[in-house]
């Protein structure tokens, strides 16, 4: 199996500028923009701007550039929104991949929340 792309989702739209965003940051390979139903004070979704489904996907296939813009933005975004451990209360990051685990938008995307206590997930 290999992953088809699905460019017609929402987040390939944004991409593309068809559609508006909030965004929070923008880099060669990244572009990081505000959830529009926030589920904390602070809920900024991280993209790549390739065609990538999943994090694995994202992973295996990336160029080493890609990754390492892409994590570069996502602590950048961390410092720019104050959700740092360090400096800040720190956050939650989750990416959900796939039926199982309840992926509604195709194009992989890192939810960084904070802002407010998530409570435990794992127990
Ligand atoms: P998920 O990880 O695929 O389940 O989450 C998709 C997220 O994308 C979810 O939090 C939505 O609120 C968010 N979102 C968005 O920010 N803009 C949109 O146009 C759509 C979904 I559709």
């Amino acid at each position: 199996m290999a992953y088809a792309y699905d460019d017609q989702n929402i987040f390939a739209k944004i991409l593309r500028g068809e559609i508006p965003n909030k965004t929070v940051l923008e880099t060669e390979h990244t572009l990081a923009f505000e959830d529009i139903r926030p589920q904390a004070p602070v809920h900024v979704l991280v993209i790549p701007k390739g065609a990538y489904v999943t994090y694995d996907h994202f992973c295996e296939a990336a160029s080493d550039a890609e990754l390492v813009d892409f994590n570069r933005a996502v602590a950048a975004v961390c410092r720019q929104m104050g959700v740092t451990a360090d400096a800040g209360e720190g956050c939650r990051f989750i990416s959900n991949a796939g039926e199982h685990g309840v992926q509604e938008v195709p194009h992989f995307h890192l939810h960084v929340l904070g802002g407010r206590a998530m409570g435990r997930m794992l127990q």
